[in-house]
Order: C-alpha cells, then sequence, then structure tokens
C-alpha cells in the first residue's frame, strides 16, 4: 500500500464532507487550491454518515460529529516529505516544528525529534496551551485556536489570564497563530483545520506536512544525516505489517478513541467509543505482559502513540473526556509501561503536563465553562517501574 495513503486509511479518516464553522467545505479540489505537493490525500470513499458542524462558538474542528452525534476527525492536507531533488530536499536548519505542549499529536513528533537528536537541525516553536479567537477584530469569525504568546507576559484568552513561560515564538514568521501559517502557506486560501503539528520549510515559506503520522516518519529517516541518532529506526522495515495492524487499532480505538468519547454529542456515539476504548486497552495490556513494547522488544512509532493517550489518561481524559471505567493506574502492565517510556531518553523531555492539563480544561468552553483546572492526581512518571524484567 502507498505510504500516506496507508498512513491516512489506519487514521480512519474517511468521512468527512462539511467541515468549517463558517460553512466553507474542504474537498479533493480545495486541497489543490492550495498547491499541495506530490502525494495523494487520504482516501474520502462516498456513502459514510456525512460530518455536519453543529452550532459553534469556537467554530474548531472539536465540534465536527456526524449525523450520530459522534466526533469525525478531519483529514490532514499538506502531506509532502523531504526528499533529495525534491522541493523540501532534506537541510540542517531549514525546517521548523510548530506545535503545542498540549497535543498529543504535535508531542509525537516533538518526541521522535528529541529522540533522534535532531534538536540542532530542526527549530520548534510553542503555541500558548489555551485556545483564544484568532480573528478578533471580526465578528462573523469566531474561530478559536492556537497563538503564539510572549514568554515573559501574561496571556490573555479572552476568557482568563494565564502565564505564558512555556511559549517559544515563531521566530521565522512571526506569526501571531497558526492560522496564520496555513494562510500563508496557501495564500490565504486554506479553508481546512489550522491544527498542530506543523513541519514548516522555511525557504518556501510553506507548509511541508501536518500530518503527525508522517511528520514521525520524515524526523524518523529522511533527516538522518544531522541526527545524532541516526540509527534509532522506530519503523523498522521488517516489522512494518506488525505496526500496520497495531497502528489501526491503537489510533482507531486508543487515540482518537479518548476524543470520541470527549466530543460525542450523543449518548450512543460515546457508548460506542467508551466500549471501543476499553476493549483496547485491555488488549494493550495483554500484549504488554508478554513484551516490553507493543511490536516486541524494540520500541517503535506505535509505542509513541500509545504513550501520548496513556500519559494524558490519568491526568485529564478521566474527567474531562469521561473515560473513567478504569485509570491507566488500574492496569499493571500499562502503568509500568507509560513509566518506562517516560523515563526514555528524549520522551519524558518532550511532556509537559502543565501546558497538558492547561489546554484541554482552559480551551473548551462549552466542555469546562469556568475552565477550572483539577489539581489531581499529578502522577509521578519518574517512579520506578518493572520493564527491565524483559531485558
Ligand atoms: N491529523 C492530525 C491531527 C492534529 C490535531 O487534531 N491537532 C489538534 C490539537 S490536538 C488541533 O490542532 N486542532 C485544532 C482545531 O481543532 O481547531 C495529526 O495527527 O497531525
Amino acid at each position: 500500500m502507498w505510504r500516506a495513503e496507508g498512513l491516512a486509511a489506519r487514521a480512519g479518516y474517511a468521512r468527512l464532507a462539511v467541515i468549517s464553522g463558517v460553512g466553507t467545505r474542504r474537498t479533493a479540489t480545495a486541497r489543490v487550491a492550495v498547491g499541495l505537493v506530490g502525494r495523494p490525500g487520504p482516501r474520502q470513499p462516498a456513502g459514510g454518515p456525512a460530518a455536519r458542524m453543529l452550532a459553534s462558538v469556537s467554530g474548531s474542528a472539536v465540534e465536527a460529529v456526524t449525523e450520530d452525534g459522534a466526533f469525525a476527525r478531519k483529514a490532514s492536507s499538506f502531506r509532502g516529505s523531504l526528499d533529495p531533488g525534491g522541493p523540501h530536499p532534506p537541510a540542517a536548519g531549514r525546517y521548523h516544528l510548530y506545535i503545542s505542549h498540549a497535543c498529543p499529536w504535535a508531542n509525537r513528533c516533538h518526541a521522535v525529534l528529541k529522540m533522534k537528536g535532531l534538536e540542532h537541525a530542526v527549530g520548534v516553536s510553542v503555541t500558548h496551551p489555551t485556545w483564544k479567537r484568532t480573528r478578533p477584530e471580526d465578528p462573523a469569525d469566531q474561530h478559536c485556536g492556537w497563538a503564539f504568546a510572549d514568554p515573559a507576559r501574561p496571556f490573555d484568552s479572552g476568557r482568563g489570564v494565564y502565564a505564558a513561560h512555556n511559549c517559544v515564538p515563531d521566530p521565522h514568521e512571526g506569526a501571531s497563530f497558526v492560522r496564520d501559517l496555513y494562510d500563508l502557506a496557501s495564500a490565504g486560501k486554506y479553508s481546512g483545520t489550522w491544527s498542530v503539528p506543523v513541519l514548516w520549510d522555511t525557504e518556501r515559506k510553506t507548509i511541508v506536512n501536518n500530518e503527525s503520522s508522517e511528520i514521525v516518519r520524515i524526523l524518523n529517516s529522511e533527516l538522518n544525516d544531522h541526527a545524532a541518532r541516526p540509527g534509532l529506526d522506530l519503523n523498522p522495515p521488517g516489522l512494518r505489517d506488525e505496526l500496520d495492524a497495531l497502528e489501526s487499532w491503537v489510533y482507531d480505538g486508543i487515540n482518537n478513541g479518548v476524543y470520541r468519547c470527549g466530543f460525542a454529542r450523543s449518548q450512543g456515539a460515546y457508548d460506542e467509543a467508551e466500549q471501543k476504548l476499553f476493549e483496547c486497552l485491555q488488549r494493550a495490556e495483554e500484549l504488554l505482559e508478554t513484551r516490553r513494547y507493543l511490536a516486541g522488544d524494540q520500541i517503535t512509532e506505535v509505542d509513541i502513540w500509545l504513550f501520548m493517550t496513556l500519559v494524558r489518561f490519568d491526568e485529564v481524559y478521566v474527567v474531562y473526556f469521561k473515560t473513567n471505567r478504569k485509570c491507566v493506574r488500574e492496569y499493571p502492565n500499562l502503568s509500568n509501561y507509560v513509566r518506562d517510556l517516560y523515563q526514555t531518553p528524549g520522551i519524558g523531555e518532550s511532556v509537559n503536563m502543565e501546558d497538558i492539563k492547561t489546554h484541554y480544561f482552559t480551551s473548551h468552553p462549552h466542555l469546562n465553562p469556568f475552565g477550572i483546572v483539577p489539581r489531581g492526581p499529578a502522577v509521578d512518571f519518574g517512579a520506578p517501574h518493572d520493564r527491565d524484567r524483559f531485558g
């Protein structure tokens, strides 16, 4: 199967047609309009339930749901790679990663960047965790999203004032919002989700890729001449079939599953997602009884995928996304596994729990109108684990 198509299909990006809070439509036509590079976009087969945007205060993707009230994640639009001879050749200092510490998809990329030792080759900017109006001067445009902020000054989201000390401003384009980067890359024509992560080409002033599963692979293998750890391969050729199979249910049931619980707008949609989530967590728990990592004795990209959900689970999702049937700390293997990964060089350093908690609890007023952030449970991911038993 062709690579990006396989990733997109595995990510279950299939059903969305109408997606914008301001009534625009993103289709294959729109992808052409923004001048996207070489690879086909995600599959969008006909016949699935049409998604629609409910009346919205934020205009954000989090409010995209099907007729059944199920959260329907949108496909990423920019799907380029760093190919020698292509529009974005591999180079040190040319590419920049825009992330939020809070976003599990962006966090995947940041962790892999650190694991590979690419800090000196790829710059990183970090948004404020709290969403704010991105076009406050336009009353007709209610979109709320990722903003850059001066780390030395308090950040006013319009609903509260927050510290900004974890923020890293945009050194290249001086963007105020992630949305500005999409505008710049598309001459204002892009009408999809203004999401992180974004891998940016500072020379061509455009987005190379905004799909985390593909950025992870770019960082894993396409900048190896500049990586401190070029030998680390999180997507080894001998494990690709195994990873395809694992990633399918880890993405659908767990990574996206928690969002399908939290952003469901009907009891039925929540029940279906919740049932599947806990079946998949149990499946992972059982697999990790006999192996240190999901694919065996070697850490791979699917471990990073699972980790990013597990590390947020007890701190955020159990309360915020109503995934409270069981906490990760109640699963012996998952709880030891998440500590093992946290203590793996590069991974724990990429986790910023302050930003994670601040984002979720302060960014969706329809879910948490007063923006109160719960204090607990303050999990100690640095505590000892038993995973050394596998050698
Ligand atoms: N398919 C994307 C999904 C990224 C994504 O959903 N990012 C969220 C943050 S966790 C976002 O930026 N959302 C902006 C919005 O919903 O407006 C990927 O994996 O890279």
